[in-house]
Formats: structure tokens, C-alpha cells, sequence
């Protein structure tokens, strides 16, 4: 009983202490993390893809946010069953509970070595958290080994601990461990930190020359499309952070570097100094399932990418622009899609409005109209290297995703609901469809596979941002389906061919399945 208990109390410690320890010198470093991390950077494509668009939404978790929360919780379970293993084997042999402390400490350092942004500071956390882990394990083994059974008359109780005093000592451990947990988390997260340099950046996120207002008709959300612009809280969101990298506005250093004329680097400062410019582009995910949400639409501030490289002087032979997110996650993009003048690449400073949101990629952040976001639209931005294909391999050209990645043309319907019963006669279909900068030039629906019938567009914003459209179909009682297709403004019609989403995005009509009666 006292060896789960110790075993249990020891792990905890570890893992506290390394957690704490890591808020204080590099959050990366915690090992706990830097486990999930590898686990995050090891998992087949099929879990991965399975975890984007996990969701639970009765306990708020939406997608891009539940699958980290229960991979963290996943471990931590992990961990404590461990323990409890190791403690019941322990009740007969101590070296081996003291070994399986030395074994998770391995694993958390090695973790944490294995992380593509590793310093040497990094060290710090996992030695602390295996030291601390060991010595309240002795501690612990030291006092139980004092426990009497309860006091019998005569005895002496001078050196003896009493039962009790070792489960109130645990206790306490147990709760600084926990404690120690949760202070690490909120200075990792560096809370309150940076909200005032957020804040007093949001006033001079103003463009040089704002945008026109939208036009009336934008949408069709009265008849279920989304808003044309998704409001912040509400964006779909897509990383491999566990962790949400938290850069200090004041700190912030971008380098330009690599195959370039002159080395150029840019405080948070600089940034904002230069001219500001507004976009409105649909970001759209590469692991979009046809008719999936991993697509919203913002406006955005920030500095033109194109003007940078200028400045930087590219050197002939370089085709891709690697950058690398303060997490070390990496993204190449085409140098030439980037140096194309009117195509609007720009690093994002502002997002509808306000500062760019923290699991949005604050400080900077990446904006490539066009191009599916895991090759063009790197969040928390730390360096810019320009090179080539052959030289640097991206996070997940690694992981069998396509290298170069221009959004396809499709479209998606929202009404009715897949399985939906709707009155029989005239039903209102409606969804969006989006083909980022070539621009949407027009979209058919039809029941049952019956004959294509044009849709009513809403008005076109820009061609980098997606459109709805809605169409009346006459349907009689019974069960039907409906299914529609996008044609660009280069008059490619979406393709009926169904592809998954690896490697360079699905393809495929879409098709809902719902009921007249
Ligand atoms: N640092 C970082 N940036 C990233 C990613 C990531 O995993 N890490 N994912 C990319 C992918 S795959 C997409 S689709 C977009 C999503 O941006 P959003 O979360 O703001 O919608 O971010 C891109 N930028
Ligand atoms: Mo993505």
C-alpha cells in the first residue's frame, strides 16, 4: 500500500518540479510536454487526422483544441497507472520503483533533447524534474521504513513515524507537486504577460489605406451559410502546438536570412512601422474533408511578404521560403508564388480588428492567399529562411504531405443538413464555395442526380475569399440527396473524382443526403 503510494507521490514530483522548473527557464523544456510533443510529432497520419477534427463540444472543446487536451490527460493517466504498477511491484522490490523513476526520467529528457527548437537551458527542467523525482522517493522509502504498526505499550516512540505522518507527509508532497504543476503552466504561459503589449499594439494596427465596406450581399446566412467574415472566436483552428508558443511583443526578432543579398532582421516595432495593409482571405486546411468546417475567412493587417523578400535581394536559385514558428514547426512556400506582385502575401499582424489572437499565432503570422495553410500560413513566425526544395524538408512534406499545395476549387453545402427533413416542394439549398485567388465564377446544384441548376452567387469580395451561394429545388415527398459544383473564374469546374485529403487536399462533389415529407 505505502509503495503505490510513494511510487504515485514520486512521479508526481517529478513531474511538478520539471514543470515548474520549465515555466521559469524555457516552457518547451517541461518534460511532461516535451513527451506529448514527440508523441504529436510520432503519430501515424491516421491518428493525426482523426485528432483535427475531434471534437467535444458538450465540455467546450472544440476541434484543434480536444485532441491536445486528451492527449495531455491520456498521459497523465498513463503515468498514474504506471505508478500504480510499479508501486505494487516495488511492495517487493525497491530497486525496481527506483528504477522506473530513472526510466520516465530518461524518456522526459530524451524527449526533450529530441525537440527541434533543444537548448542546452532545456536541460534544466528534465534533471530537476528525475533528481526531484528520486529524492522524494528515498525520502519517502526512508520514512516508511520507520512506520510502526500502531503504538504498542512499551514501545518506543522516539525515532518511530507513525503511520499517519507519512500519509500526511505524502499529502503534502503530493499537493506541492500538483501545485508546482499549475505554477509552471501559468508562467510557461507567461499569463498577463504580454496582454499589455497586445494591447497597446491594437491601436496602431491600422491600415495605410482601409478596406471598402462589404458589400450587402456577402452572404446568405439568413438561409444557413456562414457570415462572410467568421468572428475570431469562432475560426477553425490547426496546429501541432500543445502548447501555445507565448512570444513577448518586446522580444520579438524576425530574420530574414539565407539565400539573400542583405541578412535583414525586425523587431515587433519594426513591423509595425512599415506600411499596413488589409487583406480579406480565406485560410483553408489541406485536411478539409469535402463538406468539413477547417475553413473560415478573416480580414487581415499586416506587412506585404513581397516587399520583404525585395529588400532582402533573393538569390537566383532559391525556390522556397522555409520558415520556422517559435515551436519549431516548419513550412516551405514557393518563392516565385510569394514574389508575385499582385498576389498579396503578407505576415499578419492583425486578425478582424484586433491583434492577431494567441492560438491564431501572435505575434506574426504567415497569410498566403490561395495556397492550403501547411504550406503557406506558419503561426508565432520566428525565422525566414529563403533556400530550396532540395535543401529543407517542412513538417509535413516529412509526414507524405504534397510540397507545393494551391487551394483546389469546391464547395460545400450547408442546407439542408445531412439526414435533415425539410418541407416537400421548394427547398432552399445554400453552402459556400471557394477557389482562393483565381475566385469563384459560378456554382450548380442538383437532386437526385437530376439536371444541374445554376445557383444564385452572393456578391464576390475578392477573389481570395470564399463565396455562397443558394439555389430553389422543387422536391417531392421521399428521401433524396443533393450534391453541388464549383466552377472557378478560370473556368475549371470542381472534379467529381473523390480523393482523400492527403497529399495536397480532397477533391470530390459534395453530397447530403436529407428527407422531403
Ligand atoms: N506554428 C504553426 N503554424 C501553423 C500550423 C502549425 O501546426 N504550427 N499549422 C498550419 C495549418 S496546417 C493550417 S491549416 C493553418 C491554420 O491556421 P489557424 O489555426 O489560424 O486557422 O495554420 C498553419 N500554421
Ligand atoms: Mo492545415
Amino acid at each position: 500500500m505505502h509503495a503505490v503510494m510513494i511510487e504515485l507521490v514520486s512521479i508526481m514530483t517529478a513531474v511538478g518540479v520539471g514543470h515548474l522548473t520549465a515555466g521559469l527557464f524555457s516552457p518547451i523544456s517541461s518534460p511532461y510536454q516535451a513527451v506529448a510533443d514527440t508523441v504529436v510529432r510520432l503519430s501515424p497520419s491516421w491518428l493525426t487526422e482523426f485528432g483535427k477534427v475531434l471534437d467535444f463540444p458538450a465540455v467546450g472543446l472544440p476541434a484543434g483544441v480536444a485532441d491536445k487536451v486528451l492527449l495531455l490527460v491520456g498521459i497523465g493517466v498513463a503515468l498514474l497507472a504506471l505508478g500504480v504498477l510499479a508501486g505494487l511491484v516495488a511492495h517487493r522490490s525497491r530497486s525496481t520503483g527506483r528504477a522506473v523513476i530513472v526510466g520516465l526520467g530518461l524518456v522526459g529528457l530524451a524527449a526533450v533533447c529530441f525537440s527541434p527548437v533543444f537548448g542546452l537551458i532545456d536541460l534544466v527542467a528534465p534533471l530537476a524534474a528525475m533528481l526531484s523525482g528520486l529524492s522524494a522517493y528515498f525520502r519517502l522509502y526512508n520514512l516508511a521504513e520507520q512506520v510502526v504498526a500502531p503504538p504498542v505499550p512499551g514501545r518506543e516512540w522516539k525515532n518511530a513515524v507513525s503511520r499517519r505522518s507519512l500519509m500526511v507527509r505524502s499529502a503534502v508532497l503530493g499537493a506541492g507537486a500538483v501545485g508546482a504543476g499549475i505554477g509552471g503552466q501559468l508562467m510557461g504561459a507567461g499569463i498577463g504577460g504580454d496582454t499589455a503589449a497586445r494591447d497597446a499594439a491594437a491601436p496602431r494596427l491600422r491600415p495605410a489605406e482601409p478596406l471598402p465596406p462589404l458589400p450587402p450581399v456577402a452572404d446568405f446566412a439568413a438561409v444557413g451559410t456562414p457570415d462572410f467574415i467568421t468572428p475570431n472566436a469562432d475560426f477553425y483552428r490547426i496546429d501541432v502546438a500543445l502548447r501555445i508558443p507565448t512570444i513577448s511583443a518586446q522580444d520579438y526578432r524576425l530574420r530574414v536570412r539565407g539565400m539573400v543579398e542583405r541578412e535583414l532582421s525586425f523587431s515587433y516595432d519594426d513591423l509595425l512601422n512599415r506600411p499596413l495593409e488589409e487583406r480579406r482571405v480565406t485560410l483553408a486546411c489541406v485536411s478539409n474533408q469535402i463538406n468539413g468546417n477547417l475553413i473560415s475567412n478573416a480580414s487581415w493587417v499586416g506587412v506585404s511578404l513581397r516587399e520583404l523578400l525585395l529588400e532582402a535581394g533573393v538569390r537566383p536559385g532559391a525556390d522556397q521560403l522555409f520558415s520556422t514558428s517559435a515551436d519549431g514547426w516548419t513550412c516551405g512556400t514557393p518563392i516565385d508564388v510569394l514574389l508575385e506582385p499582385d498576389r498579396g502575401a503578407m505576415l499578419a499582424l492583425a486578425m478582424n480588428g484586433e491583434p492577431l489572437p494567441l492560438i491564431h499565432g501572435y505575434p506574426v503570422r504567415m497569410v498566403v492567399p490561395g495556397l492550403y495553410g501547411f504550406v503557406s500560413a506558419t503561426k508565432w513566425l520566428a525565422d525566414l529562411e529563403v533556400t530550396t526544395f532540395d535543401r529543407r524538408r517542412a513538417y509535413w512534406l516529412e509526414r507524405g504531405w504534397a510540397q507545393k499545395a494551391p487551394i483546389k476549387t469546391q464547395s460545400r453545402i450547408d442546407r439542408p443538413r445531412g439526414l435533415e427533413t425539410v418541407p416537400a416542394g421548394r427547398v432552399t439549398a445554400a453552402g459556400i464555395a471557394w477557389a482562393q485567388h483565381r475566385g469563384i465564377s459560378r456554382v450548380q446544384a442538383r437532386v437526385d442526380g437530376g439536371p444541374w441548376q445554376d445557383a444564385q452567387l452572393s456578391t464576390e469580395v475578392s477573389r481570395d475569399t470564399w463565396r455562397m451561394w443558394r439555389a430553389e429545388l422543387t422536391v417531392p415527398p421521399g428521401n433524396h440527396f443533393i450534391e453541388s459544383r464549383a466552377t472557378d473564374a478560370t473556368g475549371a469546374v470542381q472534379t467529381d473524382r473523390r480523393t482523400e485529403p492527403i497529399p495536397d487536399g480532397a477533391s470530390g462533389w459534395p453530397m447530403i443526403n436529407f428527407t422531403a415529407g
